[in-house]
């Protein structure tokens, strides 16, 4: 449906037959026809946000841009990167939306936020609009990944601030499921969740990979087999996990259902604008929804298919918040290989290999978080891991804690996990086995790399200073 009108209707109340594809056309045509659907929509967004915002109008004037002059999807090169600090400092100074808050006020449907865990945090004001287009663009989304409207989703994920559970939730609602919004975070609720995993038997699942790791560990030490809930699609976002091949393995052993990888950020609503469609390739780009570009994370130049880049979003069909070109600070690559699903979306493989600030520099190569991860799983370990990197004289060590695992012995397991990291990074390691369940849990995002050196605060300064 190439809706003319923009931005498109959200409260349209469509669902597809029993069809592959929710939207065949826009999901399936050729990439030069959608580039210039979305060269349309790009322009649309572009005049919304000079006519409606005194932030964009001033940043745009400034670095001399008329928005009307943009007649091609390379011309967005000429537009301004905008930075997550720059979304602070204009909350600060024009409080509490900033001046990219493209509504009145009082046509605020909704106040969401980040956690401010790392600064001020951030304000996200949406309109009526968008929150149904956003339900709209994930039901779309959860079509490809294989939901349907007979399926009972259960979203383990918090209702607060965070947009992840909300996300799932309007998505799973205007798809015509049946929505089963748990919750997290209360003390005593992954026991209980357990429980009413096993009554519900609900057919999907949300959440994070950590926090559905860690109900099949409470499922099992209260004598329940997670794969007997008959789960059929787990579907994650906000951290990686479900795009780490042994990680994805894992879960889908675990519960017997297909592990979905989602997630671009909460800025970027509709967040699962990346995301996989049930073949599981990699994340796709839904550049209908979000126009996202891969951009060296040095030259800010356009990386081609295979290169690493930083993500770059550009919000499509946004009235209350519009993002435009935001640097997100994450790593991936991409391909344009066909996938079997039969969309023509360009797809990230690899998922999203971490923060450009989260990549290691260990003697000299280059470490992504994710392909820790992914060595340590392959290696066999199933319960928690944590990682430190420190200097030790002139040399880089990384350590490794993680935790026993039935069956295997301690020192098997050492050696597993040292061969393994040895293969797919080229680094020596010190491995601790510590007893199971004795790492600490989390129920959303979990931190397990951490980087006790001091150079890692030099390569900060250098990625911040570009
Ligand atoms: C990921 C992934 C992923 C997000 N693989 N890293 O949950 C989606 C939205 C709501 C979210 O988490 O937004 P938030 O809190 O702004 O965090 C965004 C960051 O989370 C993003 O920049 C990534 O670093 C990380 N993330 N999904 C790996 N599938």
């Amino acid at each position: 449906m190439l809706a003319a009108r923009w931005p498109p209707p959200g409260d349209d109340s469509f669902i597809p037959a029993e069809n592959p594809y929710w939207d065949p056309e826009i999901e399936t045509m050729p990439p030069e026809e959608r580039a210039q659907l979305v060269l349309r929509k790009l322009k649309a967004q572009l005049a919304y946000c000079a006519s409606n915002s005194d932030f964009y109008r001033g940043r745009w004037a400034a670095a001399g841009i008329d928005p009307g002059s943009i007649s091609s999807l390379d011309d967005i090169r000429r537009v301004p990167i905008l930075r997550k600090e720059e979304l602070r400092t204009e909350q600060t100074e024009h409080p509490p939306f900033g001046r990219y808050l493209c509504i009145p006020r009082d046509k605020v449907l909704r106040i969401h936020g980040t956690s401010g865990t790392t600064g001020r945090p951030t304000a996200f004001g949406v309109s009526q609009g968008d929150w149904q287009r956003i339900a709209t663009a994930h039901a779309r989304i959860m079509w490809a990944a294989g939901i349907r409207p007979n399926d009972t989703i259960f979203i383990g994920s918090f209702f607060g601030l965070y947009w992840g559970g909300w996300g799932a939730l309007i998505g799973a609602e205007r798809l015509g499921a049946t929505c089963f919004p748990f919750g997290a975070g209360v003390p005593g609720q992954t026991l209980q969740a357990v429980e009413w995993l096993a009554q519900m038997r609900p057919t999907a699942f949300y959440g994070t990979p950590s926090y559905a790791l860690r109900i099949a560990e409470v499922a099992r030490d209260a004598g329940y087999d997670p794969a007997d809930f008959g789960i059929r699609v787990l579907f994650f976002s906000g951290e990686p996990g479900a795009g780490i091949p042994a990680t994805k393995q894992l879960i889908e052993s675990t519960f017997g259902g297909i592990c979905i990888d989602m997630g671009s950020m909460a800025e970027m609503s509709p967040w699962m604008s990346n995301a996989e469609c049930h073949e599981r390739t990699g994340m796709h780009l839904w550049d209908d929804l979000v126009y996202t570009e891969l951009l060296d994370p040095v030259t800010e130049e356009p990386v081609g298919p295979g290169e690493v880049g930083v993500l770059v979003y550009t919000h499509l069909e946004r009235d209350s918040q519009p993002m435009i070109r935001l640097w997100s600070g994450d790593l991936s690559r991409y391909t344009d290989e066909p996938c079997p699903c039969g969309r023509t979306y360009r797809r990230l493989p690899d998922g999203l290999l971490g923060r450009a600030d989260d990549m290691l520099v260990i003697r000299g190569e280059n470490v992504y978080p994710a392909a820790i991860e992914e060595a340590i799983r392959a290696a066999g370990c199933s319960g928690e891991f944590r990682v430190t990197v420190v200097r030790q004289g002139a040399l880089d060590e990384m350590k490794v804690r993680t935790e026993a695992v039935a069956g295997h012995s301690d020192n098997d397991l050492r050696n597993s996990v040292v061969s393994h990291l040895k293969k797919k990074l080229g680094l020596r390691v010190e491995v601790e086995i510590a007893p199971a369940g004795s790492l600490e849990r989390t129920e959303f995002k979990s931190r397990r790399v951490s980087d006790e050196r001091t150079m890692s605060q030099d390569v900060q300064s250098i990625l911040d200073s570009r």
